[in-house]
């Protein structure tokens, strides 16, 4: 194996994980069905009808335990234990399924669905078991707890360390995502203004597909594969 790998940002979405039974948020069969998910993944829903919000985090935690990494996630831990220059990857998903295919060097940009915070006295842990009708176990608010997700209007987690990554890549990959979200679809303007190769795995073009070099379409569970084999045989 070369020693030369360049510097490698990949950016994943909802899309890496549809095929492990995960409904992506925007589409036929999206997520907040009768809703956009613009207005209800925000501070203002919650603060509206928490418990509404809650019950719906806690299903989509429950969802977790029956859920299981494809060999989209497997291929990009596998890419991860092989790559020898810089890699990080980053992704939108709340999902625990890059972890549980082995991926470490791994950014929740947008939170994650086994953690929670308390709004407030700030607790930020991992926890267990339904968020609705349920008190912080530190100062006993209720509603105090919510997800550590980030909606909009708030600003995802990581900026600073995924811009650093972003300005020294040479080859950005984006996998599954619609492009529909900043500041994550802006991504690969960075990228580009940095010098670095593009590349768009997606099921289908994506509202920003013209912004990327390079693209392959299909599901994600073929072609991530696919590509992973392909730029480690070049070695
Ligand atoms: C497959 C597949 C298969 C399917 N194989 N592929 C104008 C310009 C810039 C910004 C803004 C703007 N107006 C408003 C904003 C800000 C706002 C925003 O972007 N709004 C847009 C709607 C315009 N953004 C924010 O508020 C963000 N914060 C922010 O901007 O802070 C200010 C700031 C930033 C930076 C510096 C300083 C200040 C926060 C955004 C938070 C997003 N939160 C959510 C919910 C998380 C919790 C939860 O899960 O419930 O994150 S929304 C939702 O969308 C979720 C996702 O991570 C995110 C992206 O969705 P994703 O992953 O792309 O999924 P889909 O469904 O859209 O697409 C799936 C794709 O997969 C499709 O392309 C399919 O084709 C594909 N696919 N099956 C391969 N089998």
């Amino acid at each position: 194996m070369s020693s030369h790998h360049p510097a490698l940002v990949i950016l994943t979405g909802a899309g890496i994980s549809a095929e492990s039974g995960l409904p992506t948020f925007r589409g036929a069969g999206g997520l907040w069905e009768g809703h956009r998910v613009e207005d209800v993944a925000t501070p203002e829903a919650f603060a509206r009808d928490p418990e509404l919000v809650l019950r719906f985090y806690d299903a989509r935690r429950q969802a977790l335990a029956r859920v299981a990494p494809n060999p989209a996630h497997f291929a990009l831990a596998r890419l991860e234990a092989a790559w020898q220059g810089p890699f990080l990857l980053i992704t939108q998903n709340v999902d625990d399924l890059h972890e549980r295919a082995g991926s470490r060097k791994l950014l929740h940009m947008h939170g994650e669905l086994v953690r929670v915070r308390c709004v407030r006295c700030g607790l930020n842990e991992r926890l267990e078991g339904p968020l609705a009708g349920r008190a912080c176990p530190r100062c006993g608010a209720r509603p105090g707890l919510r997800p550590d997700v980030v909606w909009f209007g708030e600003i995802p987690y990581s900026l600073d360390e995924i811009e650093a990554a972003l300005a020294r890549c040479a080859l950005f990959v984006a996998i599954g995502t619609s492009g529909e979200v900043y500041p994550a679809a802006g991504f690969v303007d960075e990228a580009r203004a940095h010098g670095a190769h593009t590349i768009e795995l997606n099921l289908e073009p994506s509202r920003i597909s013209a912004r990327f070099a390079e693209h392959r379409f299909g599901p994600a569970s073929r072609i991530v594969p696919a590509w992973v084999e392909e730029l480690l045989a070049r070695g």
